[in-house]
């Protein structure tokens, strides 16, 4: 399966959704300029990004199907597959023209934030809750009469809410004007990401597909939670070495996570290694929004070899996984390749 084909087909389904999506307003009879409107967000928000998620829906069902390319699937199969992988993307959509307010950030996928493009502002907020209210309009028209359509409809319902308490205690561990580290701690590091991002990442691309092809029994959906749930932690502990040791041309962007007091992977194990000067150190500079001190965080982190702590975590990990997902029981139908796939991907970031 070549990488950009699929990818190109998945993008070919989009255009119609939106179409779909503008004459449900049609058909409330808003007027042209809100149609517009709602046209403009869904086009700036939801195809941008890497597209991961949604791929990694269609992804899995060939796996689990046991086909060998996409183009082996009937094209409504496709269909179906793929708009349940752009309902990913358009709750990704929404969390992030959310998150980006809250969090105050100025650029996303290489253009400003939504609520910063003029006229917008707090419209997005408005503009984010319709995001989310699309996936439930399509899920509604294209899976109404399926078996599994109150699974899908709780499963959405139940990662959204799972994602919102992850960016709860995300919120409220690092506010953005006052540094307290000892909020910090690697179990609510471990807690945040777990719930911010592996939930909506990684288990709901593939639970999606299961639910399609029918593999549900409580006994998969528990083998592909706890590899899945394990994989979407390792991927953002990974993002957050990165963030901090990765070089800008390697990885896309500049990291942040220093000046904005991010309770990050990097910080949280120097904290538990810090002798009381150290830590000292990290008081004064964690947190604070100049390069100075975010290079003495950076120059202490070196000096507990947390790069080398990272790369033997890494290795453990990675041990471990392979090891579970060799352990998968494949008799009910699930398959341990569509959890080699994504070890092998990229998905942080
Ligand atoms: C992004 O995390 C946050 C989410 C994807 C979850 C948002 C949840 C809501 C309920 C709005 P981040 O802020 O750490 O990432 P980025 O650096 O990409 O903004
Ligand atoms: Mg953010
Ligand atoms: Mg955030
Ligand atoms: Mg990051």
């Amino acid at each position: 399966m070549s990488k950009e084909y699929n990818r190109k087909r998945f993008l070919d389904e989009f255009p119609s959704l939106v179409e779909e999506l503008k004459e449900m307003l049609v058909q409330y009879g808003l007027p042209q300029d809100a149609i517009t409107w709602y046209e403009n967000s869904l086009n700036y928000n939801t195809p941008g990004g890497k597209l991961n998620r949604g791929l990694s829906v269609v992804d899995t069902y060939v796996i689990l199907k046991g086909y060998k390319t996409i183009d082996d699937l009937p094209k409504e199969t496709y269909k179906k597959v793929a708009l349940l992988g752009w309902c990913i993307e358009l709750l990704q959509a929404y969390f992030l023209v959310a998150d980006d307010m809250m969090d105050k950030s100025i650029t996303r996928r290489g253009q400003p934030c939504w609520y910063k493009v003029e006229n917008v502002g707090e419209i997005a907020i408005n503009d984010a809750f319709m995001l989310e209210g699309a996936i439930y309009m399509l899920l509604k028209k294209h899976f109404k009469q399926d078996p599994y359509y109150v699974d899908l409809l709780e499963l959405f319902h139940e990662v959204t809410f799972q994602t919102e308490l992850g960016q709860l205690l995300d919120l409220i561990t690092a506010p953005e004007d006052h540094v307290d580290l000892s909020k910090f701690s690697l179990e609510k590091h471990s807690f945040i990401v777990i719930y911010k991002t592996a939930y909506y990442s990684f288990y709901l691309p593939v639970v999606l597909a299961m639910y399609v092809a029918g593999i549900t029994s409580p006994e998969d959906l528990k083998q592909a939670h706890d590899v899945l749930i394990l994989l979407g932690e390792y991927f953002q502990i990974q993002d957050d070495y990165l963030d901090c040791f990765g070089k800008p041309e390697d990885i896309g962007k500049i990291g942040t996570d220093i000046q904005d007091n991010k309770c990050s992977w990097v910080v949280n194990t120097a904290l538990k290694l810090a002798n009381p000067e150290q830590r000292k150190v990290l008081d004064e500079n964690y947190g604070v929004k100049n390069s100075e001190t975010e290079s003495k965080c950076k120059a202490l982190f070196n000096e507990l070899k947390i790069d080398q702590l990272y790369h033997e975590y890494e290795e453990k990990i990675a041990t471990d996984l392979k090891a579970k997902i060799a352990n998968i029981d494949e008799s009910r139908g699930f398959k341990g390749d569509v959890l080699t796939v994504f070890l092998n991907k990229k998905m942080a970031g």
